[in-house]
């Protein structure tokens, strides 16, 4: 496969949308043909998908059901829009992957390790980043930023399902995290998402720029 493929990855808040969208006027200004995509999403069976498990509308969902509705966005995703692009040479920025249902499923919901990282093989059809961009910072820096997006949207509070858990399950989340990084130092890098969004782009070009050689 020609492209490259990068995950951004982090806790609630973390910065990482703002930055997907940064590092794809980055790349393209250096001529690179840059795919854009978000996961649970990416695809219209997907959106819908993300619909359903960012606001159920008050059905409950267990947390087994939650895991095979974000594999099955993702297995549409991989087949439909990531692979084709890597298979054109295309870069392919993708915010949130296989190692986000690691860190939610399995640490934050508590789910088995070893299942839930065979549904994730099983649903990518064994597609692993070529690079992850972990955006680190604590669970409550974070999920201040959240809040005070939702804050500012017209209508008022609106949060979701993942907005609406405890400090506890997205502190298991950064540490599930943290915990993928020190197992695959090769592929994942972590960055220090606490700063300004101005010296984390910087550092995001930095590190694009050097594994790109742009
Ligand atoms: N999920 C899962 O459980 N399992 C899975 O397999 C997958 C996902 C794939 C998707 O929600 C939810 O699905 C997610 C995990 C779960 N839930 N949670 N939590 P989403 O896609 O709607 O949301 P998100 O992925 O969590 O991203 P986000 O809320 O958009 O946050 P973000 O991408 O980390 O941050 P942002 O949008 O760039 O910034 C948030 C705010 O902070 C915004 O107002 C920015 O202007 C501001 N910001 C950004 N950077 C900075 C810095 N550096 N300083 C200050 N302020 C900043």
């Amino acid at each position: 496969m020609a492209g490259r493929f990068i995950t951004f990855e982090g806790v609630e808040g973390s910065g990482k949308t703002t930055q997907i969208r940064l590092a794809g006027e980055f790349l393209r200004a250096r001529g690179l043909a840059v795919v854009t995509t978000q996961e649970p999403g990416g695809t219209p069976l997907g959106e819908r998908i993300r619909e359903i498990l960012l606001n159920s509308g008050g059905v409950d969902i267990s947390g087994e059901a939650e895991l095979l509705l974000f594999a099955a966005a993702r297995a549409q995703h991989v087949d439909t829009v990531i692979r084709p692009a890597l298979e054109q040479g295309r870069v392919v920025l993708c915010d949130r992957f296989s190692d986000a249902t690691i860190a939610y499923q399995a640490y934050g919901r508590g789910l088995p390790l070893e299942p839930v990282r065979g549904i994730c093989r099983f649903a990518s059809r064994g597609l692993v980043p070529h690079l992850t961009l972990l955006f680190d910072l604590p669970v409550e820096a974070g999920l201040e930023r959240a809040f005070r997006r939702i804050a500012g949207r017209e209508g008022g509070l609106r949060e979701d399902r993942f907005e609406r858990e405890h400090l506890d399950f997205h502190r298991r989340i950064r540490e599930g995290y943290l915990a993928i990084a020190r197992q695959e130092p090769g592929r994942v890098r972590v960055l220090d998402a606490s700063q300004g969004i101005e010296p984390t782009r910087e550092a995001v070009q930095s590190v694009l720029s050097a594994f790109l050689g742009v």
